[in-house]
């Protein structure tokens, strides 16, 4: 066996939990293996994955091929520098008050072009499937970035379930809509034509790198990173990334998305990272790595793609990437 030494930031986060989490991830794994693989979507089969609860670790297989190596955003700033603006506009306001949202149970309607719509049970909803950890970067459209490790599910396993019909050529996500819970959806001054609404084309949607997370860093989301189920795109500006889904619709129709609507030529609905076209407002040549204090920000360059190019490029062939569609 070849043993070596790397800085602890090279580690992932699963490799790096306490004693005990570590046993049970290893009864897990072993339960795992005893399982029946392949189990579909219906009732009564083999439960893979436990239905995250909030504050819980969860058991999951760190895949490296989709991992960077980058030094990770520590927690601190992953879960107190947030964009969630049903709790507030500020970016601590999600920290502060995600916390008057309920996380569980939680339930999601699957609807539109395919052959199981439905209301999935989350915990039915995850059921077969495994989970993993990913270490991806994410980049704000507003020019910060940070390196979080993802504990999650492919979205193309979860979808693939529902069988999308051969008209589905987009799939429409929502957050949830609850002005009792999220105090941003009651403020007079919003912007917002709740609730908040993302989409993706059906190819991009089934893309290996497309993600549903339930976690990070070992233990399910905090409620201002999305709980209990929120998507990652990371080759994407992260308002794509839209948290605590409630709907998920296959639909022919290119959905109309939040940013988008307010102002299409900020925001496009492609709004894929991309350094040679610049926010009408500022650059996106550089952005700001978290940490990075005021005083001396931690620059770094912007990779198109958010450096996932290679994985994604191919989608977008014959398309004009300096034009926000
Ligand atoms: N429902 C909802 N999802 C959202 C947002 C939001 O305001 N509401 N903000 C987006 C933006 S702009 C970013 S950068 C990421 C931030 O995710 P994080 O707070 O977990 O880092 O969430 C995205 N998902
Ligand atoms: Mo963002």
């Amino acid at each position: 066996m070849l043993i070596t030494t790397r800085p602890p930031w090279q580690i992932p986060y699963s490799e790096v939990t306490p004693e005990p989490v570590y046993l049970s991830r290893r009864a897990f794994m072993a339960g795992m293996a005893a399982s029946v693989a392949g189990a579909g979507l219906l009732p009564g089969l083999a439960t893979a994955a436990p239905v995250p609860r909030p504050g819980q670790s969860l058991p999951s297989t760190f895949v490296p091929e989709y991992s960077t190596r980058e030094e990770q955003t520590p927690y601190e700033d992953a879960t107190r520098y947030n964009n969630f603006y049903e709790f507030g506009t500020g970016k601590g306001d999600p920290a502060r008050y995600a916390g008057e949202m309920t996380v569980e149970p939680w339930s999601v309607v699957v609807e539109g072009a395919c052959g199981k719509p439905g209301t999935y049970a989350l915990e039915d909803l995850l059921k077969p499937v495994e989970y993993q950890e990913r270490v991806y970067r994410l980049r704000c459209v507003e020019a910060w970035s940070m390196v979080i490790p993802w504990i999650g599910v492919p979205l193309a396993e979860v979808l693939r379930r529902f069988e999308p019909g051969s008209n589905a050529k987009f799939v429409a996500f929502e957050t949830l809509y609850d002005p009792e819970q999220m105090r941003g959806q009651r403020s007079l001054f919003s912007t917002i034509d709740w609730p908040y609404r993302e989409g993706l084309r059906l190819d991009e949607a089934m893309n290996e790198l497309s993600f549903l997370a339930v976690g990070l860093y070992g233990k399910t989301l905090p409620n201002q990173n999305g709980a209990p189920l929120r998507l990652v795109v990371p080759w994407k500006y992260g308002f794509k990334s839209i948290k605590s889904i409630v709907k998920i619709r296959f639909q022919e129709m290119r959905p109309v998305t939040t940013w988008e609507s307010i102002a299409p030529n900020e925001y496009g609905f492609y709004a894929n990272v991309n350094p040679e076209v610049d926010h009408p407002r500022w650059s996106q040549k550089r952005e700001r790595r978290l940490p990075s204090g005021l005083l001396s920000p931690h620059w770094i360059e912007t990779r198109k793609f958010n450096g996932y190019g290679e994985q994604v490029a191919h989608l977008y062939r014959g398309m004009d990437l300096s034009k926000f569609y």
